[in-house]
C-alpha cells in the first residue's frame, strides 16, 4: 500500500544559499500540496535523534553536525504515492548522479549537502512528520 504523505526538509546549505523559495515553488509545481511547514534550527542532539537509524554509519557525525549547522525548513507534503514519487522528484542522494531538473541536481552541492531530504518509506514519513509537527499543525 502506498500513502499520500511524505516528509521533507530543505537542508542548511540550501536554506542559507537562499534557495528555499525556489525549492518550495518547484515542489508545488510538482503537484505536492504543502500540509505543514516551518523553519527550525536543530541542536546536534535533535539532529542525532532524527537520524538515529544512521547511528552506525561512518558519516553520522558529519551528518548531524551539518544538519544542526543552521536553520532548515521542514514540511509535510501530500500527493498520491507521495514517498516514492517525491524521492524520484528530488533525485539521487549524490547530486552528481541526480537526473537533470531534479532539486538535488539543481541545488545540491555534494553527497552530504544535497539540498533536500525525502522520507524513504511510509513508516519513516509518519515518524518524521510527527518529529516536527503536532496534529494541530497538519490540519
Ligand atoms: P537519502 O536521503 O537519499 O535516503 P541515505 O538514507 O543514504 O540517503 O542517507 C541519509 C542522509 O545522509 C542523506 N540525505 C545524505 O545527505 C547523508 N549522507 C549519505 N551518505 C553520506 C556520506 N557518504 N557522507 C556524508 N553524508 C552522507
Amino acid at each position: 500500500m502506498t500513502g499520500k504523505i511524505t516528509f521533507t526538509m530543505i537542508k542548511p546549505s540550501a536554506f542559507s544559499a537562499g534557495y528555499t523559495g525556489n525549492i518550495l515553488a518547484k515542489i508545488e509545481e510538482g503537484g505536492y500540496k504543502i500540509v505543514a511547514l516551518k523553519k527550525v534550527k536543530l541542536s546536534k542532539e535533535q539532529a542525532g535523534h532524527f537520524y538515529e537509524m544512521h547511528k552506525e554509519r561512518p558519516f553520522y557525525g558529519e551528518l548531524t553536525d551539518f544538519m544542526s549547522s543552521g536553520p532548515i525548513v521542514a514540511a509535510v507534503l501530500e500527493k498520491e504515492n507521495a514517498v516514492e514519487s517525491f524521492r524520484k522528484f528530488i533525485g539521487a542522494t549524490d547530486p552528481a548522479k541526480a537526473e537533470e531538473g531534479t532539486i538535488r541536481k539543481l541545488y545540491g552541492k555534494n553527497l552530504g549537502e544535497n539540498a533536500i531530504h525525502g522520507s524513504d518509506s511510509d513508516e519513516s514519513a509518519e515518524r518524521e512528520a510527527g518529529f516536527f509537527f503536532s496534529f494541530l499543525e497538519t490540519v
